[in-house]
């Protein structure tokens, strides 16, 4: 879907033919600084403003739920230096909102500014937001939907997944050995992976919005939960931390940090888990395990992507990656599909083999 095409009395033409070079590097420059953001209840979305000429007069980005929007903020900027948009062309990586949430409805913003030109990538998905691109056209702006709307819609690509199913976009990663073991025999699990591959892990860590590991993991291996670089220091944006189950968690727990960000759900099935944490903004969960919590997310079918990081270790015995999947015979089986994007179905990650996948619908055959 580009949102191009809506004639809603003013003009909302496709035409990609006749978007200029100095657009489409304003997109590219949009979509660097939507990356900026921070990911929660809100997409990612930049803006940037460019004169008749192609030249930037100013630029703006979402800083995350409750802050202004990319266009209010590029507006403000170009205001706080004296710049008059007047005329001018508003490039966004995303439909500019029509609705008024805890900002007002930037397509009034962009309105009221006097710019004559609104570019954006991908439309508003969401029912509340959407028909932006209808208002501005209606007051008389010359609007074009879809430039670089697949890149637009990739950056956020889990958060509309998430808008649309009203509950968090679920990926359940796993560190494991050759054999499907996650833990020896004795409970000693660490480590199973490589530094390149735990690093991988905690790459996934920045960009999601909550990490969710049962009270028995808690227990038995006190993790940290945070995302970190190479060199063990936090790195990037921080996970929300949730521990669920009814066992206490230790005050001197590693997960209950010191930064607020630590959460213990009672809660034991993951439609319910989903509902609470979606409802705290959550709208990229990531399961760590272990082996119940993440079963139960897979056997009620509320995992939307597996990422495995795979050792070439094996340990014979040992706790398993999954219990409790329900499955009794093979046309029971949990069945995935490889899936090339977000870094690839296989690839070697230092000396470990990071693999992801994706369900198959639900009774789905995989492609011989
Ligand atoms: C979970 O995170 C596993 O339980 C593993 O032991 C643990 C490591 O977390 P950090 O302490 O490194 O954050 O996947």
């Amino acid at each position: 879907m580009t949102g191009a095409g809506r004639d809603a009395g003013g003009t909302v033409a496709a035409g990609a033919e006749e978007r200029s070079a100095a657009e489409r590097s304003a997109m590219a420059l949009g979509l660097d600084l939507a990356r900026k953001g921070v990911r929660g209840a809100n997409p990612l979305v930049g803006a940037v403003i460019l004169d008749s000429a192609g030249a930037v007069l100013s630029s703006g980005f979402h800083r995350g739920a409750g802050t202004p929007h990319a266009e209010a903020d590029a507006l403000a900027n170009a205001a706080a230096r004296g710049v008059d948009v007047t005329g001018a062309t508003m490039v966004v990586t995303l439909e500019p909102c029509n609705h008024t949430g805890r900002t007002g409805p930037c397509s009034q913003a962009i309105i009221k500014a006097g710019i004559s030109r609104v570019v954006y990538a991908a439309a508003d998905s969401t029912a509340e937001a959407a028909g932006g691109a209808a208002a501005l056209a209606d007051a008389g702006i010359t609007v074009h939907g879809g430039l670089m709307a697949a890149e637009s819609a990739d950056l956020n690509h889990r958060w509309i997944r998430a808008a649309q199913e009203k509950r968090p976009f679920v990926t359940v990663k796993t560190a494991q050995s050759l054999d499907g073991r996650t833990a020896a025999e004795d409970g000693t699990s660490q480590w199973i992976t490589g530094t390149a591959a735990r690093a991988d892990g905690h790459l996934i860590r920045s960009r999601a919005d909550a990490v969710v590991v049962g009270t028995g993991t808690v227990l038995a291996d006190n993790p940290r939960l945070t995302a970190r670089n190479a060199e063990g220091e936090d790195a990037g944006q921080q996970p929300l931390r949730v521990a669920v189950g009814h066992r206490p968690v230790p005050a001197d727990a590693a997960v209950r940090g010191t930064d607020g960000r630590f959460l213990q759900l009672p809660q034991h099935d993951p439609a319910e888990i989903c509902r609470e944490l979606y409802g705290r903004g959550v709208r990229h969960l990531m399961i760590e395990g272990g082996a119940t919590v993440a079963g139960a997310f897979l056997r009620a079918g509320l995992a939307d992507e597996l990422v495995a990081y795979v050792a070439p270790v094996l340990l014979g015995a040992g706790t398993p990656v999954f219990a409790n999947l329900g499955v009794h015979t093979i046309a029971d089986a949990s069945r995935w599909r490889w899936d090339e994007s977000d870094g690839g179905a296989a690839r070697l990650v230092g000396t470990d083999l990071r693999l992801r996948l994706v369900p198959l619908p639900a009774g789905g055959i995989p492609a011989a």
